[in-house]
C-alpha cells in the first residue's frame, strides 16, 4: 500500500511528541517508535513529552482557557463545525493512517473518522442546548435557576483500540462546553494523535484562536500518571484497560478531582430459542471478531438455550470457516492483527488456560505465520465452549477468544450474563417480546448497553457510551453526556427589600 496518505496529513518520519495547539516541541532522548501490526514496518519515530514540556503545556492550556471560555458556547460549535468539515476533508488519509497504524481495516477506519464528524455535528447542536433548569423560589421576589460553566482543562487519555474517535467524543463536547484540552494517547498509535492534532491546529489558527485550546502530550504511564495527580486539571476522561482504570480513579480520587472513566468490557449476547438465527450469527460474529476482537464492546460470550445451542454452534463454525485473516487493507479480508506481539501473546496465554481447564475447543486459533503474516500479529479466532462456572469468564481478553456457555432458562441466562465484573455492553436475540422486555428491565442487563436483535458493538455515538461496575460508571459522547464536562452553578437572586431567609427561619436584630 502506498503510504502517500502519511504526507497528505503533513506527517513525517520524525514528529515532535508535544503540540500545544500550533507550537510543537519534544524530547527526542525518548521517543517512542510506531510500528505498523499489518506489515511489521516502522511509520515513524515521535518524541516524548519531558515533564519540563508537560509543565509547558499545562501553562498554555490555562491561557487559552481564559480566552476560550469568554467565546459563547454557540461560537464554540461554530469552531467544532469548522473541525468537523476539516475532519471531511481528511476523512480518506486519517481512515487510512488509522487502518495502517492500528490494524484495524479500512471500512473500519474509514467509519472511526465518520464518527468523528458525526459528534462534531452533534457538538454543533449541544453547544446550543447547554439548559439548566429554573425553579421557583418559597421565597417571595426572588429568582432560582442553575446554569453550567466550564470545567477548564480536561485531559484525555485514549486507547490504542479507537486512536482517533474516543478523543473526538471527549474533544468534540469539552470544547463546546468551553474547556481546552490535553490528550495522552496511547502510545502505540502516536501519528494518529498528531494527525488529528495537526487538523485541529490548522483550524484554531485560521479562526485566530489561541494556541493550547487543543494539546497533545505523548508519552507512557508515567507521564499518564503526572496528568492524573494534577491538580490543575479538572477532568480526567479516561479510556482504555480496567486496570489502568483503577490506577486513574486512584491518583483523581486523592485529589477529589472528577473521573470519567470508560474501561474493559465482557460483553454477552444471549440466544434464546424465539432468536432468528440467521440475524443472531452475523450478530455473533461480528461482535466477536471485528477489530480482532480488540473492542471494548467485542462480544466475548454467547449464552444460548439449550434448544438451539448445536444448531447454533454449527452455523456459527460454518462463518468462521469463511473467514479471511490478512491484511485490513484489504476488503476481502474479515480479521486484521492484533495490535502487536504482546497482545498475541496474551492471547496464546489465554487459550492456555483454557486448555488447561480441559475446555472444549470448538475452533482452536493460533498465532499465524508465512508471507502474509511477517508482523507477527496475525491470529485465527477461537470458540470455546465452558460451563458457566469457567473461571476465566470473568477476564476480559483482548483478543478473537469466545466463549460460548448453555443455559436452560432466560433468568438463568442473565444471571450468567451479569455474573460477571463488567458491565459495558449486552445483548439478546429473540422476537419474543417477553424475554426482550425482561433483559431490558430492572431485572435485566446490568450494563450500560442493552441490545435487542443488535450485536455487543458498534454502538452509534447518538447515546451515552459506557457502563458500569469495573467498566467504570462513565458516559461519553451522545445524549446528555456533556454534563460531565461542566460544573453545576445554582444562583439564587433576590429582587426585593427584605432579606427573607430560607425555612422560614427569623433572624431578628
Ligand atoms: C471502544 O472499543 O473503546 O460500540 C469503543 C462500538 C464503538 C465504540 C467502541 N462505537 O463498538
Amino acid at each position: 500500500m502506498e503510504n502517500n496518505f502519511i504526507q497528505k496529513l503533513g506527517l513525517s518520519e520524525k514528529e515532535l511528541g508535544t503540540y500545544t495547539g500550533i507550537n510543537a516541541f519534544g524530547d527526542f532522548e525518548n521517543s517512542i517508535e510506531s510500528f505498523s501490526p499489518v506489515d511489521g514496518k516502522k511509520i515513524a519515530e515521535v518524541a516524548f513529552t519531558s515533564s519540563s514540556d508537560y509543565e509547558k503545556v499545562v501553562e498554555k492550556a490555562q491561557q487559552a482557557h481564559l480566552e476560550w471560555r469568554k467565546v459563547p458556547a454557540p461560537k464554540r460549535g461554530e469552531i467544532v463545525r469548522q473541525i468537523g468539515n476539516e475532519l471531511r476533508n481528511k476523512k480518506a488519509e486519517l481512515g487510512q493512517l488509522v487502518a495502517y497504524e492500528m490494524g484495524k481495516s479500512l471500512q473500519e477506519g474509514l467509519g472511526e473518522v465518520q464518527e468523528m464528524i458525526d459528534i462534531c455535528d452533534f457538538a454543533v447542536g449541544i453547544s446550543r442546548q447547554l439548559y439548566g433548569l429554573t425553579m421557583h423560589s418559597e421565597r417571595p421576589q426572588h429568582r432560582m435557576y442553575e446554569q453550567y460553566h466550564p470545567l477548564g482543562i480536561v485531559g484525555i487519555i485514549s486507547a490504542f483500540n479507537f486512536p482517533v474517535a474516543v478523543w473526538s467524543w471527549n474533544t468534540a463536547l469539552a470544547w463546546v462546553c468551553g474547556n481546552v484540552c490535553i490528550w495522552k494517547p496511547s502510545e502505540k498509535t502516536p501519528l494518529c494523535a498528531i494527525a488529528c492534532q495537526k487538523i485541529v491546529a490548522k483550524v484554531f489558527k485560521e479562526n485566530n484562536l489561541p494556541e493550547g485550546i487543543s494539546n497533545l502530550i505523548m508519552g507512557d504511564g508515567t507521564l499518564g500518571e503526572i496528568m492524573t495527580k494534577d491538580t490543575r486539571v479538572s477532568l480526567i476522561s479516561a479510556t482504555g484497560s480496567t486496570a489502568m482504570g483503577k490506577k486513574v480513579a486512584v491518583a483523581v480520587g486523592n485529589r477529589l478531582g472528577k473521573c470519567l472513566l470508560e474501561l474493559g468490557g465482557n460483553n454477552a449476547i444471549i440466544i434464546t430459542e424465539n432468536a432468528d438465527l440467521s440475524l443472531a450469527v452475523r450478530a455473533a460474529v461480528f461482535g466477536a471478531i471485528g477489530t480482532a476482537g480488540q473492542r471494548c464492546t467485542t462480544s466475548r460470550r454467547l449464552i444460548i438455550h439449550e434448544s438451539i445451542y448445536t444448531a447454533f454452534l454449527e452455523k456459527l463454525v460454518v462463518a468462521y470457516q469463511q473467514l479471511h485473516i490478512g491484511s485490513p487493507l484489504d476488503s476481502k479480508n474479515h480479521i486484521g492483527p492484533l495490535i502487536d506481539q504482546h497482545a498475541v501473546q496474551m492471547y496464546l496465554n489465554a487459550l492456555s488456560k483454557c486448555e488447561k481447564e480441559n475446555a472444549t475447543f470448538i475452533i482452536k486459533g493460533k498465532q499465524l505465520q508465512g508471507a502474509e503474516y511477517e508482523s507477527g500479529c496475525y491470529v485465527s479466532p477461537s470458540i470455546v465452549a465452558v460451563e458457566k462456572t469457567f473461571e476465566y469468564l470473568k477476564e476480559e481478553v483482548f483478543a478473537p477468544l469466545l466463549y460460548v456457555i448453555k443455559y436452560s432458562n432466560l433468568e438463568e441466562a442473565i444471571a450468567i450474563q451479569n455474573d460477571v465484573p463488567q458491565g459495558l455492553s449486552s445483548s439478546i436475540m429473540t422476537l419474543n417480546m417477553r424475554e426482550a422486555e425482561l433483559f431490558l428491565s430492572a431485572e435485566g442487563s446490568d450494563c450500560g448497553i442493552a441490545n435487542v436483535n443488535i450485536g455487543t458493538s458498534g454502538a452509534e455515538i447518538g447515546g451515552a457510551f459506557g457502563g458500569e461496575k469495573e467498566t467504570g460508571g462513565g458516559r461519553e459522547s451522545g445524549s446528555d453526556a456533556w454534563k460531565a464536562y461542566m460544573r453545576r452553578q445554582t444562583n439564587s437572586i433576590n429582587y426585593s427589600t427584605e432579606i427573607p431567609l430560607a425555612q422560614g427561619i427569623q433572624f431578628d436584630f
